[in-house]
């Protein structure tokens, strides 16, 4: 199976597929449009979260960074006057180190995770969606910055205005992930956010054509009219969509075939049906490690129904 993902809702899910499927068949495209450079050094948020979930390091209360970090470094550049931006852990630090370095001796990206993951000892692939650089920001009345800056540095609450993924259109999909759609006909889009995490996996030019030519089913991060954390709501409407799970089912409509939505919201069925994909509602809530391995059940059973 391949699983779109970006760094929270569909690592909560694939915390509880990685129970029920070998490593082996497990393919995960991250997202890379939130990675920055902090202090000299690569940041790919989503990638790592998905990194240290696969390798029993992820601060679970978070969903970002190693669990029981320090955060000495990050403090002794504060009392030197430096302003990270970002709070960045000791441990997780080491790792952007890493990847950093791989960089800079003319490693790509997908080149750099690869190592990680065996330095991890993580059997999954983790891909990144792209070797270029994409980056997402965002305007707002106060002026266009990256995404980081508008969520972690004004804790996303300026308006929005519009959302830019700068470098997408000249972005290629890597040979490693092409490599995966040769050989998979599953394609899961977990529970992440439409706009910034997924939005930028799926408008990479010839996306789109390999998504048509297989079984893509996707869940919803949204429930009711919220979503269930961070900023997609407000995205999603300044990009002119729904703020729904309808409104994420058309987003993905050029290519869905199934959908799963939450069985709190009050989605009418029929509108699924317009769309031209089966949709089934479940609790979609991931609250434990035990939810997450509920709702990977009944996503295999979806793909087992669609044959
Ligand atoms: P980000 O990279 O941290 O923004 O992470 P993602 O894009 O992977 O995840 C953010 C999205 O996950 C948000 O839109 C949330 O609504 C959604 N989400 C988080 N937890 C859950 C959950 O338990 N269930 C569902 N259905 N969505 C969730
Ligand atoms: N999110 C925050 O809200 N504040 C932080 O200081 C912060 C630091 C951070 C460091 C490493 C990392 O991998 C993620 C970090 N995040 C932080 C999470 C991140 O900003 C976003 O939640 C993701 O980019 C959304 O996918």
């Amino acid at each position: 199976m391949i699983i779109f993902s970006g760094g929270t809702g569909t690592p909560k899910l694939l915390d509880g597929l990685r129970e029920f499927l070998p490593p082996d068949e497990l393919t995960i495209v991250v997202n890379t449009a939130e990675d920055l450079w902090v202090s000299g050094n690569l940041i790919s948020p989503d990638l790592d979260t998905v990194l240290y979930l696969f390798s029993d390091q992820i601060d679970r209360k978070k969903w970002w960074g190693i669990e029981s970090d320090t955060f000495r470094t990050h403090e002794r550049m504060q009392e030197l006057g430096i302003d990270e931006g970002m709070k960045l852990g000791d441990r997780d630090r080491s790792t952007h180190i890493i990847r950093s370095n791989l960089l800079r001796g003319g490693a790509t990206l997908s080149e750099a995770t690869e190592k990680l993951t065996s330095l991890f000892n993580i059997g999954a692939k983790i891909l990144p969606m792209s070797d270029d650089h994409v980056s997402t920001y965002i305007e707002t009345p106060e002026g266009t910055m990256h995404f980081q800056d508008f969520w972690v540095g004004k804790h996303g609450e300026p308006e929005v205005l519009g959302v830019d993924i700068r470098g997408v259109s000249d972005a290629s999909i890597p040979k490693k992930v092409f490599e995966a759609f040769e050989n998979d006909e599953q394609v899961l889009i977990g529970p992440s956010n439409p706009i910034t995490s997924i939005g930028p996996i799926i408008s990479l030019p010839g996306m789109k054509d390999l998504l048509k030519k297989k079984k893509v089913l996707a869940l919803s991060p949204i429930i009711g009219n919220a979503p269930v954390s961070g900023p997609a709501g407000k995205l999603m409407q300044a990009c002119g969509l729904e703020v729904s799970s309808v409104g994420v089912a058309e987003y993905y409509q050029d290519f869905l075939d199934a959908f799963i939505f939450d069985e709190r919201d009050s989605a009418d069925e029929y509108a699924f049906e317009k769309i031209g994909c089966r949709a089934s509602r479940a609790d979609t809530l991931m609250t434990s490690r035990e939810k997450s391995m509920e709702l990977a059940e009944i996503v295999l059973e979806i793909f087992d129904e669609m044959g």
